[in-house]
């Protein structure tokens, strides 16, 4: 036998016990993480099994978005080691795709990323340990003694509850306060300042966790002639539901108003219930507007992160770490919370929907785009929004002074959530809509119209500035739409807001609506694009008869009638369209022929066009004259001329009662039905 070789075994008992040591090392490193350490609060724990895939999704965002934070970081501060990002990320779609293939859980987006920290985790441990591990962790920041507080909480509106007087005397006096302000302001005198709220929150967004280190943050409140109590309910709820180390101020701008209250009584109302320096007012010499007004209190802040609110707002539970971890992450991110409604007359809190990407029409009213698929699949995390509804977000201060802040050219209000959204885009930003912070806001109802600040149309002026300095070519479909308004209006100098977009290089506005409004133009097309056909519906059965509302109105059955003189312009309970949305529309109106059921002799109704098709779709083939529903082309509308009814079969050409003819038929335009409109500039 041979003797057993001594600095072999010394060899493998210190590599064994370097091993061990390591080992030790790890997992006592793992398990002293924040997410695998939560403390245990009573109330909203989930059960054990949820709990568990709650821990493993937690974890694997975690490092999804420390990824994404070092790729960012990567991005801002050392553009040069993009070569070096990307042969990382090709490497790293392999191993996502082999990660995928073992763990049905990896729904997160952005998988190279996932998959980069992965490894950071496993092989690399120095990319793991070169970054400040303080910075990465994470912690829940919820408030749960003030939440358990809240939830014991009974009385008028409490937990955000429909809420009235009872006293009949004050009605009077209820509607005249209402008529002032545009909610009941009686009513709000008698609800809580520091009243609950229902966490509406989506379920999910009970267990998430945001990083340690959260950047500190302003709020400005601009207000003009507010609400005593309803103000100070703003204040009151920010303050109860923010965490004290990040809330560093609550600055009020007083844009001059005229209420006496909102001097001396809101002063010592600060004084008497707020810690001293949290809650300051800034006064303007003069009416500014929402602008200007904000501008001001925007030079007053001292924090990192500026975020602009109504003066007719409560914020709901945990709202802040998750508007401020997106700026942690990338500090050109401007984040908006999800906005709720409290009704002006009964101070009820609700949902308004579960969230939509921000856009524009071509008269820059604001609309909403749908949300992406990718979106749906994580409905706790921050989406993308190409424009902001306008009144509150959150934008770190470098950031917004780094793009000039507000265009101060414009004037009292509008126009300017375009403007900073556009920039924040187009100058190497980001703007994302966070759905676990909600903040509820007051829609005015009918009030007392207040003169306006200022003669004139400073609206449009507006919309000029912003589209002269920001939209290039695309600023002709706005000024087509104004019907001669802005060939009138006067944009002034524009030469400090064309020298910042210079100075920044900031991109095209082309570029913002192919990779960030996508889609608005599908949606929200700059000219409805022609008929496909139009005019009376005539049936070539009996050609004496077409396709009427019988006077009804929406939400009623279509029927049969004599046919009008002119089938090109019929009247208008004959005058249909085919239109762009491949529906069957009231000319210019928004009532669609529905159909609702799928059997045999479905009557054809009249309902509100809803633009997707589906059971709104129809085609016309000018060959056989059929008017097919539905995309499969296999059910057409039919004259029953027994009952004379109006309804849907199953199509058959030899049946002439099926068979129809428009006043008005675009057959280029029917032959290239089902090619996507291209709506291209002239
Ligand atoms: C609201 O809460 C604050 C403490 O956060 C307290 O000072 C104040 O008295 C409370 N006001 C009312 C009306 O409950
Ligand atoms: C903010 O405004 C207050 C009140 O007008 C003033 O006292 C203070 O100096 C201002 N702070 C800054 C940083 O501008
Ligand atoms: C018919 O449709 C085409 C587009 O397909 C359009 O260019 C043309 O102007 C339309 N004709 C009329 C008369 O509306
Ligand atoms: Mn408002």
């Amino acid at each position: 036998m041979r003797r057993p070789n001594v600095k072999w075994l010394i060899k493998t008992a210190v590599l064994v016990l370097f091993s061990v040591l390591f080992f030790l090392l790890i997992t006592s490193w793992i398990s002293s993480t924040p997410y695998t350490n939560r403390p245990v609060h009573h109330g909203i724990e989930p059960e054990d099994s949820a709990r568990a895939a709650a821990l493993r999704s937690g974890d694997r965002r975690v490092k999804y978005e420390d990824a994404v934070r070092m790729k960012a970081q990567a991005q801002i501060d050392e553009p040069q080691h993009g070569k070096q990002d990307e042969i990382l990320d090709e490497q790293d779609m392999e191993d996502s795709a082999k990660e995928a293939a073992d763990d049905e859980q990896n729904q997160v987006e952005p998988e190279q990323f996932d998959a980069k920290l992965q490894k950071g985790d496993e092989s690399n441990s120095e990319l793991q340990m070169a970054a400040p591990i303080d910075d990465l962790q994470k912690r829940d920041w919820h408030d749960y003694t003030a939440m358990e507080r809240d939830a014991q909480r009974v009385g008028i509106g409490e937990q955000g509850k429909i809420a009235k007087l009872d006293d009949e005397s004050v009605r009077e006096n209820e509607q005249k306060v209402s008529i002032e302000n545009g909610f009941n302001g009686l009513l709000s005198d008698s609800i809580s300042v520091n009243r609950s709220l229902p966490d509406i929150r989506h379920i999910d967004c009970r267990k998430k966790l945001y990083l340690r280190k959260l950047p500190t943050v302003s709020v400005v409140i601009i207000f003009f002639d507010e609400y005593l109590s309803v103000l100070m309910r703003s204040v009151h709820s920010l303050i109860n539901r923010s965490p004290p180390e990040l809330l560093k101020e609550i600055i009020l701008v007083d844009d001059f108003s005229d209420r006496a209250y909102l001097n001396k009584e809101l002063e010592d109302y600060i004084v008497n219930h707020f810690a001293v320096g949290l809650v300051r007012v800034v006064r303007l010499p003069q009416r500014t507007g929402l602008i200007g007004a904000r501008s001001a209190g925007a030079r007053n802040a001292t924090a990192d992160v500026l975020i602009f609110l109504d003066s007719h707002v409560e914020a709901n539970y945990n709202w802040l770490p998750p508007l401020l971890e997106p700026i942690a992450i990338n500090k050109r991110a401007a984040v908006c919370p999800f906005i709720d409604v409290i009704d002006h007359s009964n101070f009820n809190y609700r949902a308004q929907d579960e969230g939509a990407r921000g856009g524009f029409d071509w008269q820059f009213f604001y609309k909403r785009l749908p949300l992406l698929p990718e979106d749906l699949k994580h409905p706790t995390e921050p989406f993308k929004s190409p424009v902001m509804a306008g009144g509150l977000f959150a934008i770190s201060a470098e950031f917004f002074w780094e793009l000039g802040g507000y265009d101060e050219g414009l004037d009292i209000w509008g126009g300017e959530q375009y403007e900073l959204s556009f920039k924040i885009w187009m100058c190497g930003g980001e703007m994302y809509d966070a759905p676990c912070s909600r903040v509820g806001h007051i829609y005015r109802g009918p009030r007392k119209s207040i003169p306006s600040p200022r003669k004139g149309d400073y609206l449009h002026k507006n919309y000029k500035r912003v589209a002269e300095v920001w939209m290039d070519e695309y600023k002709n479909y706005l000024y087509a739409n104004g019907e001669g308004i802005y060939e009138r209006v006067d944009a002034g100098d524009l030469t400090a807001q064309k020298a910042i977009r210079t100075k920044l290089k900031c991109k095209s506005f082309k570029w913002f609506m192919e990779n960030v409004a996508f889609d608005l133009m599908k949606s929200y097309p700059p000219f409805d694009p022609p008929d496909y056909a139009s005019g009376a519906i005539q049936n070539l059965g009996d050609q004496t008869k077409c396709v009427d509302t019988l006077g009804r109105s929406r939400h009623n059955r279509l029927g049969i009638y004599h046919c009008a003189d002119d089938l090109v312009r019929p009247q208008r309970s004959q005058y249909w369209s085919l239109s762009w949305k491949r529906d069957l529309r009231l000319r210019r109106k928004k009532d669609c022929m529905d159909v609702q059921i799928w059997g045999e002799n479905a009557p054809v109704w009249l309902w509100d066009c809803h633009g997707q098709q589906g059971n709104q779709y129809w085609y016309y083939d000018y060959q056989t004259k059929l008017i097919m529903h539905g995309k499969e082309g296999k059910r057409c509308m039919e004259l029953l001329p027994s009952t004379e009814e109006l309804v849907v079969n199953k199509c058959d050409v030899s049946n002439s009662y099926m068979r129809w003819s428009f006043g008005f038929v675009n057959k280029t335009a029917l032959d290239n039905f089902n090619i996507d409109l291209e709506l291209k500039l002239e």
